[in-house]
């Protein structure tokens, strides 16, 4: 059984990498495990920047394996936002309400969810800087008119599936982790773990 450290505050992202990486064989730990309660700032232009920002903080404060995801929501409507900028475009408990009303009067409701992974092991097996594995997933579908369901976190009641003909928190765990973005990020990571 490999360890890893997951490199998140957010415990929706959490919850769903336990039930992802757990029957793949990783013991999966978390950052209160370790006491760091702090996340590094994150400064990059992409997801996959801030991804491998977080992940390196967090392996060099355990000095473990760390995996580490950055997400959002990405609107065509809105140009792409909000983007890497999701979890910060408004406080804490208004921002679903707040991309629904950005989106009021809108026809094209496209977006697409986006999540991008960096696993950074420490130094060691022959690579003096440790080495990374990143991969990515992606998730179509559209800003529905107004919330429905309760599964899930975050911009799930407003992410509407053409496909289930209903929102990521109106699926049940394991339908999200089947069409998920998130999903499809730890199918590619695991891919390419296998294959190194
Ligand atoms: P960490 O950086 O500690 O991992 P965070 O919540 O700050 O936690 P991000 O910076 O990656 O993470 O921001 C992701 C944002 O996108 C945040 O507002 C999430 O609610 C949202 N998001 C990501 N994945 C999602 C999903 O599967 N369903 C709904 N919303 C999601």
């Amino acid at each position: 059984m490999q360890t890893i450290v997951l490199a998140t505050h957010n415990p929706g992202k959490a919850r769903e990498f336990a039930r992802l990486l757990g029957p793949a064989g990783f013991t999966v730990k978390t950052l209160a495990d370790y006491g760091v309660t702090e996340g590094p700032e994150e400064t990059g232009a992409t997801f996959l920047e801030n991804a491998r920002i977080k992940a390196r903080a967090a392996m060099e404060a355990t000095g473990l394996p760390a995996l580490a995801d950055d997400s959002g929501l990405c609107v065509d409507a809105l140009g792409g936002a909000p983007g890497v900028l999701s979890a910060r475009f408004a406080p804490s408990g208004k921002r679903t309400e707040t991309l629904l009303r950005s989106m009021e009067g809108r026809d094209d409701r496209k977006a697409r969810f986006v999540c991008a992974l960096a696993l950074a092991y420490p130094a060691g097996d022959g690579y003096p800087d440790g080495r990374e594995i990143t991969a990515e997933g992606f998730c179509e579908g559209e800003i529905a008119e107004e919330p429905g369901g309760t599964n899930g976190f975050g911009y799930d009641p407003i992410f509407f599936l053409p496909e289930k003909k209903r929102t990521m928190a109106q699926l049940t765990p394991e339908e999200k982790d089947a069409v998920s973005h998130r999903g499809a990020a730890i199918r590619a990571l695991l891919k390419s773990l296998k294959g190194t």
